[in-house]
Formats: structure tokens, C-alpha cells, sequence
């Protein structure tokens, strides 16, 4: 994985924050991720039952897995989403107001975000994510594209905490964090998340978030188990990523991937269940995976809005607006 300090264009001019000026429209800021990585994975593993933190499931490979699954027929969220923002584009933006610093929240590569631009014309376009791969060139297109905002790009793990308050300046925010991402954290640790963009929009800011809705227990299963295997191969992927962060040998073909909704819950999960006895050898000691135990890789909460809604105001957002698809599948919030 690159960085922006190994970027060739870098100049070295050094802003402050580990922040540098790239040229006059284009920032680069890195905050070192802790290496905090292997101890975490092996943790997971080594719990009864196991798991793996769902961000370890976009390396390159999973990105574009990703990306793949998000054009998939039984994927709806994508579609659904993009078509409340085609149906509602004036009345978000009228509520979200321009030139305002956006921040495009696990922003890959900015598609989402940029798609924005012209509706919101914002200052001050600042993409971030955990990953600088797709970053870096869409930020470098984006600058080249529109000449009067501003880019940055911080590069960090915003699941463990956002750190953007010397990134941003006084004037108001407009977080976007779509296609439902926020359900990948549990409700305690949304809320957490929403505590913090909260307290970084200033007082006239806000928050464009995209939610999915529960449903169908058959729609919600095929959506992450696709009839052509695109969320398997991603799902069983996670354990390629975990060999080479962690220096171990899982064997992904020896696992089978397993989805359903968890209606009690209100959550869909993804788990990896062993087809026979694995063992893995995980910091010098070995870990046995019995036929048919499991190892969880990730929760995708599903919020029916007035749950979402309650859980903005506990946030602190106070007017919360919402738009929906005519067969209420997906949600759009703008949340002040
Ligand atoms: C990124 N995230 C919102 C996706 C989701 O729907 O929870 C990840 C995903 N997992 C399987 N398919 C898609």
C-alpha cells in the first residue's frame, strides 16, 4: 500500500498535522495507522466464536470485489440509493446548502461524492478513507476537473476514531456517508461514529447518510449470497488478507460462505464456516476450526426510520429529514 508521504509529487513543503500541500487545490494528510492490525486479527481468531473486524475484508482484491457486488441484480442499495439522490437531488440539496467544506466519508474512489459537486458546489472537498489506492487518483482527477474547490485527502481508520478537527476549518460540514456503511458498526458503535460527526459539523452543519431498511428475510439473503458467488469469493477473500497481515495459511477454498438475516437482530450476517478441521497456526500456537464452526466476518444493520431517525437525535442531530424509494427499500437522511 502506498502513502501520500511516498507520493512522487509530493512537495516538501510540510503543513502542519501531518498534513502537506501538494500543490495549491490538493492535500495530502496521512495519520499513521496504529499497527494494531495482528494482535486485533489474532484476537478475533483465537475468540470462541471466532471473528474478523469487516474492515480487513477490502484489501485490493476485496475493493474490487466490492465494486462488483454493488452492479450485482440482487444488490439493491446501490441502485436504490443512487435513484433517491437522481429523484431527490434538489430537495437534499437545498436542505444540505452550498459551499461548505464535504467530507466524503470512506470515500474510495470519490464517485459518490463527486456526483455531489455540482449540486452542493462545496468549498472544500475532503476524502476520507482508510485505503490511499483509490484516494489518490480520484482526488487528482477531481482537482484537475474543478478548479475552484479545494481537495484533501486524510488517510485514516475512522473506526477507531475520527480525527478530522485540524483538518477542517470553521465554517459548516456536510458529512456523506453513503450506501449504508453505518450498518457495519453495531448500534453502540454508530452512534459513537454519529457523536463524532456530530460534534465535527459545526452548528449549521449536517449529515447526508444512506441506510438500508429490513425486509424480506429472502430478498435480504439473496442480496449477500448472490447466484453467481460474487459476496463468496469476496467473503472468503477476507482470509487471503488475513495470511498476509497476520503471516498465517488459512486455505479460503476450505471454507464455505454462509449469509442470512438475523430478523431478531435486525441484521444480516456473513460468516465463514469451516467444511472440514482446519489448522491454523496463528503467533506460534495452533488454532483448530472444527468442521462446520464458523468464523463471523461481518453484521449489516438494517434500520427502519423512525429507529434511525431516534438514533440521529441520541446522536444529537436535531431537524431530520428523510427520502425514500417508492417500495421504501432504502432510506436517505439529511440530518442537521
Ligand atoms: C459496505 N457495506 C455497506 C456492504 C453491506 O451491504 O453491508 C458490504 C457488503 N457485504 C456484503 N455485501 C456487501
Amino acid at each position: 500500500m502506498t502513502h501520500w508521504a511516498a507520493m512522487p509529487w509530493r512537495s516538501p513543503e510540510v503543513a502542519p498535522r501531518g498534513a502537506f500541500r501538494l500543490h495549491n487545490r490538493l492535500i495530502g494528510a496521512w495519520r499513521q495507522p496504529a499497527r494494531t492490525d495482528r494482535p486485533e486479527l489474532i484476537e478475533g481468531l483465537v475468540a470462541q466464536p471466532a471473528r474478523i473486524p469487516p474492515k480487513y475484508l477490502y484489501d485490493a482484491v476485496g475493493s474490487a470485489l466490492f465494486e462488483a457486488i454493488c452492479e450485482l441484480p440482487e444488490y439493491y442499495l446501490t441502485r436504490t440509493e443512487r435513484a433517491i439522490f437522481v429523484a431527490h437531488r434538489d430537495a437534499i440539496a437545498a436542505a444540505a446548502g452550498r459551499h461548505r467544506q464535504f467530507v466524503d466519508l470512506g470515500a474510495g474512489d470519490c464517485r459518490k461524492g463527486e456526483w455531489w459537486v455540482d449540486a452542493l458546489a462545496p468549498r472544500r472537498f475532503i476524502a476520507v478513507d482508510i485505503s490511499t489506492a483509490a484516494v489518490e487518483p480520484a482526488l487528482a482527477r477531481m482537482a484537475a476537473a474543478h478548479s475552484d474547490i479545494e481537495f484533501m485527502g486524510v488517510i485514516t481508520d475512522f473506526s477507531r476514531t475520527l480525527d478530522l478537527a485540524g483538518d477542517l476549518d470553521s465554517g459548516p460540514v456536510t458529512f456523506f456517508y453513503p450506501g449504508s456503511s453505518i450498518g457495519n458498526f453495531t448500534p453502540d458503535e454508530a452512534l459513537e461514529l454519529l457523536t463524532q460527526i456530530r460534534r465535527l459539523c459545526g452548528r449549521r452543519g449536517g449529515l447526508l447518510i444512506g441506510v438500508d431498511v429490513p425486509k424480506d428475510e429472502q430478498r435480504l439473503a439473496a442480496a449477500y449470497d448472490d447466484a453467481v458467488g460474487v459476496t463468496a469469493a469476496f467473503n472468503r477473500n477476507v482470509l487471503n488478507h488475513v495470511n498476509a497481515l497476520v503471516g498465517c495459511d488459512f486455505d479460503p477454498a476450505a471454507f464455505r460462505h454462509v449469509a442470512f438475516y438475523n430478523a431478531p437482530a435486525s441484521r444480516v450476517e456473513m460468516h465463514l464456516e469451516a467444511l472440514r478441521a482446519q489448522c491454523v497456526v496463528l503467533d506460534g500456537s495452533e488454532r483448530v476450526f472444527a468442521p462446520g464452526e464458523r468464523i463471523h466476518t461481518e453484521n449489516s444493520y438494517k434500520y427502519e426510520p423512525q429507529a434511525f431517525a431516534a438514533l440521529l437525535r441520541r446522536a444529537g442531530f436535531a431537524r431530520i429529514a428523510v427520502w425514500r424509494d417508492e417500495a421504501g427499500d432504502f432510506a436517505v437522511y439529511y440530518a442537521e
